[in-house]
């Protein structure tokens, strides 16, 4: 059985939130024509505590764009983002919501960033997604959302080293790009770790 995977189709992420990705919203009428081809649909949500340790906010004298040692794992700091409860954790208002049936919350522990929806950026906490599609029958996934170089990325590797199927829909991201070329990079990295991508009028 193949799945529906939304990463991070939340307000902040939008081109009018606290961490902007451009044209982040453009992905949302992606998601709203992909749901109803699938018969489970998951959806994760950034959702951090207002003292993340991934905050520029919470190291004195940093600021966005640097990167700290945050207890042994590099970490680039972002401007305070999807704070639990606050307008910008929320989906973006034009996500058919209804169609998601499971949301997955990552990034509240204060101590470590995690991009993917499957694992802590340091590799040791389980988020219970792997497990969760196991128990679903889920085999294959087809992954889209924000951003391309932060979440999609690290979700889409994890899935690859946990065995499933994994099909990037690529118009169905977009990226931060810190660095011009790291929405291209991500892409040739989650095709060398065994995911395909695709657009969106590929797969329909
Ligand atoms: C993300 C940076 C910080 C993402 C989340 O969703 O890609 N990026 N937190
Ligand atoms: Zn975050």
């Amino acid at each position: 059985m193949r799945a529906l995977l939304l990463v991070d189709l939340q307000n902040d992420f939008m081109p009018f939130g606290a961490l902007p990705v451009a044209e982040g919203d453009a992905v949302v009428p992606v998601a709203n024509a992909l749901m109803g081809r699938f018969s489970l649909v998951v959806a994760t949500q950034d959702w951090h505590p207002v003292d993340h340790g991934s905050f520029a906010s919470s190291h004195p004298g940093a600021t966005a764009g640097d990167t700290v040692d945050l207890f042994g794992v590099e970490q680039v700091l972002w401007p305070d983002h999807c704070v639990q409860g606050m307008p910008g954790a929320s989906f973006h208002s034009a996500l058919d919501v209804g169609g998601v049936d499971h949301v997955i919350r990552k990034g509240t522990d204060p101590a470590v960033d995690s991009y993917s929806a499957f694992f802590d950026n340091d590799h040791r906490k389980d988020t219970g997604l792997a497990a969760f599609f196991e128990e679903r029958g889920a085999e294959d996934l087809v992954v889209m959302g924000l951003a391309t170089d932060y979440c999609v990325k690290a979700t889409v590797l994890d899935a690859c080293g946990l065995g499933f199927g994994v099909t990037v829909i690529t118009d169905g991201c977009r990226a931060v790009e810190l660095q011009e070329g790291d929405s291209e990079r991500a892409f040739a990295q989650m095709r060398s770790a065994g995911a395909h991508t695709i657009a969106l009028a590929d797969l329909i």
